[in-house]
Formats: C-alpha cells, sequence, structure tokens
C-alpha cells in the first residue's frame, strides 16, 4: 500500500538524509516538506531540501515551505552549521540552478493546505520539533480529521535525555525541548501517534563499521551521498559525548518505509511543558496514549537504508 506522507524537518544531516531516503521509497508518496530552523539555519536547509529534491526525486514536484515559527530554548550553533555542509555538496550543485519551488506559504500554512487537498489521509513525519503543527492545529482544528497518524522523532523515557543545558535537568530529548508547549498541544490532540524516542535511536549510533561500508560502496551516487553526509558528523568511537551523531531521524523514516524494523508498544504519557523538566515526556497513568518505538533491529534497519539508498539498482 502507498502512503501519502508529508514530512517536516529541521535540517541536520539525519534530517536531509531522511528526505533523499523517502524520495526512494516505493511505497510513499511526498506531498510536501516543511524545513523549520531549530536544529540548522533556514537558508542552507531549504536550498538543500530543494536541491536533494531536484537529484534525488525522479522528476516529482514536490513543494518545500519555510517555517517561520521559533522555539523556546535554541540548538547550539555548531550543530545548526551542518546544513551549510550538506547544501555545499558538490553533489548537489552539478547543474548550478534549482528547480523545486519554494511556497509562497509559511511551513504551517502549507501543511494545512496539503491537508485539505489530499483526498485521502495523510501520515506526518516530523523529525525535528512539533511547533509548525501545533500552529496549523491552533489555525485549522478540522484537519486533524485528514491525519492518518504523527511518527514523530521525540521524547524519551529514560532516566536521561539528551539534552545538556544550563538550568535543565538533563531529562528531555532535545525536539521536546526546542519547543515544550508545542508537544503539550499535539498531546492534547488526538492524532494517534508513534513515538520514535531515544530507547531505538541510542541502538542506531553512527559508527566506524558503517561509515566503511558506504566507503566502500561509494561508486553508487547514493551511498555517495550518504557517506558524504555522515563525513560531517562525528561517529561514536571510545565512548558517547554531548556531540556523539545517532540515526534519530533516519531510524523515524525507515520505520515509515518498512514497520518490521521496530517494535512498538503502547503507553501513556504526560509532557512537562515549563520548568527544570520542560520538554520531559513522562509514562503517566493520566497521560495520552502513545505508541512508544521502543527497539530496532539493528543491523536489518542498516541494510535497509544501504539497500533504499542505491541508485544502480
Ligand atoms: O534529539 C535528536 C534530534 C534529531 O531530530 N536532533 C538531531 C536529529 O536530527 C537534535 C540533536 C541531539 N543531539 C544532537 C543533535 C547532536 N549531537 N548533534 C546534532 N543534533
Ligand atoms: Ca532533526
Amino acid at each position: 500500500m502507498i502512503k501519502n506522507v508529508y514530512l517536516n524537518h529541521d535540517g541536520g544531516v539525519d534530517d536531509l538524509v531522511s528526505l533523499f531516503l523517502l524520495l526512494q521509497m516505493k511505497n510513499v508518496n511526498l506531498l510536501g516538506v516543511g524545513v523549520i530552523p531549530a536544529d540548522c539555519y533556514l537558508e542552507p536547509a531549504m536550498y538543500a531540501s530543494r536541491k536533494i529534491i531536484d537529484r534525488f526525486g525522479n522528476g516529482e514536484k514536490i513543494e518545500v515551505a519555510a517555517s517561520n515559527s521559533r522555539g523556546k530554548n535554541p540548538f547550539p550553533k555548531d550543530w545548526r552549521m551542518h546544513a551549510f555542509f550538506v547544501d555545499a555538496l558538490p553533489l548537489l550543485n552539478e547543474s548550478g540552478q534549482i528547480q523545486t519551488k519554494e511556497s509562497e506559504l509559511p511551513a504551517h500554512e502549507h501543511l494545512i493546505k496539503v491537508l485539505r487537498e489530499s483526498d485521502s489521509p495523510v501520515t506526518l513525519v516530523f523529525i525535528g520539533p512539533l511547533t509548525d503543527l501545533a500552529r496549523a492545529l491552533q489555525t485549522a482544528p478540522e484537519i486533524e480529521q485528514n491525519i492518518e497518524k504523527l511518527v514523530w522523532m521525540g521524547g524519551t523515557f529514560l532516566e536521561n535525555g539528551n539534552v545538556e543545558e544550563p538550568e535543565h535537568d538533563g531529562t528531555a530529548e532535545w525536539n521536546a525541548f526546542w519547543d515544550p508547549e508545542a508537544v503539550k498541544v499535539v498531546w492534547d490532540s488526538s492524532i494517534p501517534i508513534d513515538l520514535v524516542a531515544l530507547e531505538s535511536t541510542n541502538m542506531v549510533p553512527l559508527t566506524l563499521d558503517v561509515r566503511n561500508t558506504w566507503a566502500s560502496q561509494r561508486q553508487d551516487i547514493g551511498i555517495d551521498f550518504l557517506g558524504q553526509c555522515y563525513a560531517m558528523v562525528p561517529p561514536l568511537v571510545h565512548f558517547q559525548t554531548n556531540s556523539t551523531y545517532f540515526l534519530w531521524d533516519v531510524l523515524t523514516t525507515a520505520s515509515i518505509g518498512n514497520s518490521e524494523l521496530v517494535k512498538k508498544k503502547q503507553v501513556k504519557s504526560i509532557v512537562h511543558p515549563s520548568g527544570a523538566s520542560q520538554g520531559r515526556t513522562e509514562l503517566s497513568e493520566n497521560g495520552r496514549e502513545v505508541e512508544l518505538v521502543y527497539e530496532v533491529d539493528r543491523d536489518s534497519f542498516f541494510d535497509y537504508i544501504t539497500e533504499l539508498a542505491k541508485q544502480n539498482k
């Protein structure tokens, strides 16, 4: 079955790789893309997205919309720089021009428009903060009816999240921390949610063996693109640091193309909208239901994305 998908991403290396992989999925029909300047700067992330669709989108006409949303807690600048590196890759700049159109609408309004125009329900893939979805729901609550489900990379129920910032207790995941109130708005809706939380993404760090596999197959242009992108970010070598890179968003995207890679269970959760634990998702009987993705078959996951990336299949 072919799924209608709308992607909202925030321009990190694994966000842009996710866009590339979605374009390769035969069982996905990508209806539109929104870009939010959370873990990126907006301009290079917009250009990179449009160039990826040009280069790898098989001629499909997909619009990219820029978000004008703002968060509460900014991402570190060093991480936000990554979009500049992807945008500058020679592989994406061969033609010297961009065909894929930028929408005239801001991302949250673009999302509303795409949902209104779709004649069947749409799967939302959010691999950054939820701000644009929260704003869309506040502006046009009726769009809920045309949302099949939300698949979100965010949150965790582990003791340790991945936020290491002053005035925070470290329990949150970054996409939730950037705009905790947006998480609350989405939690208060009745949209079914698949949560690709740190429980599962912690199982897919970027490691040297994966990089070497891609290097050995770089004669394929799609694999070369993966290798070039993941050359920009630090792998897990001796021990995990705050900058260690995981395939957070790529796991989220892969779970759409192939749901057998992951295991899910139903949990109930609340979110902390403010204070020292802001952005923390917590198990609670009084909370809303979510499907927690808590495990992934690591080897099958890497095999899947590597095969998917290949252009000369
Ligand atoms: O918390 C994970 C989210 C994902 O959507 N992002 C990166 C992924 O795109 C934020 C993030 C957490 N740790 C990071 C992040 C790191 N070490 N480098 C860059 N971004
Ligand atoms: Ca992201």
